[in-house]
């Protein structure tokens, strides 16, 4: 009883912490996979969850697809007309290629436009916009098009053009105060902000909002540091990626967010490599910097880097405790952190709630009670209900897995419907990468009943065992720790191998790994980040399959999110 007790109280403690920690969660940078084409002053697009990337010198004509999802490119139809210094902008899940440069130099300002429809990998030619321009930006509201700034022949314009997809037109809008050139635009509610650029002679720190409604200019706060950065939006803030402070400038390396709310700018880490000419886009509430140049002028070699910036938010979902429905259980944990900043509980509003667990969320998730909801921060789930073969198949994404050892399907035997019993001697599951634990939030959960100490539940080949119990008492554990020296196991009192079925989970918020045991934080610490990890997993064996490691009983429905459960 006293040890159960003592459970309850780190329980109470570990809620308290992790609520106030909630806002302060740290940013992170992930490298993806490399773009096939490097280049420089290319455009992306955001369609369905995909990145379309287009053009660029080294590109040109070059157009292909990158999905966050997978961490994969696919090369699509090349675009008509090739070029750089390019805008483009999707509306209605097309996206549309305006004006831009034939090439860097000698090359012609161009007035085309093309329209690109992913879902049939096909081009079609649009209207030309009125006044050819290179070095413009275009951002979309309510489906139209605005094309703005940029240069045309030689000379840098305040120009204002929109266009209409729909009937495939162009209406010239009032100019911009300031004329420039790379100049970059995104829209926060319903506005868009032009953000910096240069002229012949200076970097310009000037940002000015535009009401399509009214066709007015508005100026507001001066960025910081002045120039051509590449711009994002999450949550509602502009991002602001490197650039060069000047016409020719070597690559810098700040980020800078923009509230448009409050007309303030804030200088954030900076950027892990300098950069110029690149291109940003959001998927999912994550910025993804794509392509540039890393060195100063003449900016050869252009980059295929992909960088994932992580801006710590998390998208919140209404299964508060992953366990695949929404119910009573999920509500009660929200009322358990009724007007703490916990954003594992602050659903409302979409997708990263407002910093407090209120009655919007309450209504918002009795919404969602008994219904099928498709949870975006699932990334796998092996619900192991398979009745034979050597397959188990990830319900939740990609992650097929290879069962391995002849272990036993018990259909009918498992917590959540059927589960896989293991022999402890040479059963395991092993998957592909599925998840980096220094990328950010994440939650790994599993049903077990029986193993012995020492056994493994998950791990990673060569890496650390994730979710293991001790050599001695049979109490959960996890190797996964900081990269730094003198990093530690994080090691509970709970036995879990009492032949009773466990609901185990290890739970990194960013700043505290916690392992839960039925739904009871049984031990927590602070980390300094988790160790980068690139390998897949073994579930039901150790990182390096040694005797003993191998886990002898039943594992079930096994999950991982990329976010914090509170299980
Ligand atoms: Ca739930
Ligand atoms: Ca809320
Ligand atoms: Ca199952």
């Amino acid at each position: 009883m006293k040890t159960k007790i003592t459970f309850v109280v780190v329980g109470l403690v570990a809620a308290i912490v992790l609520g106030s920690a909630g806002s302060a969660r740290a940013a992170t940078w992930t490298q993806k996979t490399n773009m096939p084409t490097a280049r420089w002053n290319l455009s992306t697009s955001v369609v369905d969850g995909k990145i379309y990337a287009i053009g660029g010198l080294g590109g040109l004509k070059k157009v292909e697809e990158y999905n966050p999802a997978t961490d994969t490119w696919t090369e699509k139809a090349d675009m008509p007309t090739g070029r750089m210094w390019l805008a483009a902008s999707a509306v209605d899940g097309k996206i549309y290629a305006i004006g831009g440069r034939t090439t860097w130099h000698g090359g012609a300002t161009l007035a085309t436009v093309e329209e690109y429809n992913p879902a049939t990998d096909t081009w079609t030619q649009k209207a030309d916009m009125p006044a050819p321009r290179d070095g413009l930006s275009a951002s979309v509201v309510n489906g139209k098009i605005y094309a703005i700034g940029g240069s045309g022949g030689g000379v840098d314009v305040s120009t204002v053009e929109e266009y209409d997809p729909a009937t495939d037109t162009w209406t010239t809008k009032a100019d911009m105060p300031t004329a420039r050139w790379v100049v970059s635009t995104r829209v926060v509610n319903g506005k868009i902000y032009a953000v910096g650029g240069l002229t012949t002679s200076a970097g310009l720190p000037t940002v000015e909002e535009y009401d399509p409604v009214t066709d007015t200019w508005t100026k507001k706060a001066d960025m910081p540091v002045p120039g051509a950065s590449r711009t994002s939006v999450v949550d509602k803030k502009i991002y602001a990626f490197g650039g060069t402070p000047r016409r020719g400038g070597a690559p810098v390396s700040t980020l800078l967010q923009y509230e448009p709310a409050t007309d303030t700018w804030t200088a954030k880490d900076d950027m892990p490599v300098r950069m110029l000419g690149m291109r940003a886009s959001t998927v999912d509430g994550r910025i993804y910097v794509i392509g540039g140049s890393s060195t100063p002028w003449p900016y050869s070699p252009f980059l295929s880097t992909v960088w994932e910036y992580d801006t710590g938010l998390r998208v919140a979902s209404p299964d508060i405790n992953g366990d695949g429905v929404i119910d009573g259980a999920d509500i009660s944990i929200m009322v358990d952190h009724w007007h703490m900043d916990e954003p594992s509980c602050d659903i409302f509003p979409a997708p990263f709630g407002d910093g407090i667990v209120d009655v919007q969320d309450l209504v918002l998730i009795s919404e969602y009670l008994l219904k099928e909801v498709e949870d975006p921060t699932i990334v796998a789930h092996w619900a192991l209900d398979e009745a034979e073969g050597d397959i188990a198949f990830d319900s939740a994404g990609i992650n097929d897995a290879f069962v391995i050892g002849d272990p036993l399907w018990l259909p009918d035997g498992g917590l959540v419907d059927g589960a896989l019993q293991l022999d402890g001697v040479d059963d395991y599951i092993i998957t592909a990468p599925v998840l980096n634990p220094a990328s950010g939030p994440f939650s790994v959960l599993a049903w077990i009943k029986g193993g012995a100490a020492g056994q493994t539940v998950i791990s990673e080949p060569g890496g650390v065992n994730w979710l293991s119990t001790d050599p001695l008492e049979g109490s959960l554990m996890t190797e996964l720790t900081s990269p730094g020296r003198g990093a530690t196991s994080l090691m509970s009192q709970t036995n879990i191998t009492d032949g009773n079925w466990h609901r185990i989970g290890l739970v990194w918020d960013g700043s505290y790994r916690t392992l839960y045991v039925d739904s009871i934080a049984v031990a927590q610490d602070i980390q300094d980040g988790l160790t980068d990890s690139a390998n897949g997993l073994y579930i039901g064996t150790g990182k390096a399959m040694e005797p003993g490691t191998y886990f002898s009983g039943f594992i079930d429905d096994v999950r991982i999110y990329n976010r914090v459960v509170i299980p």
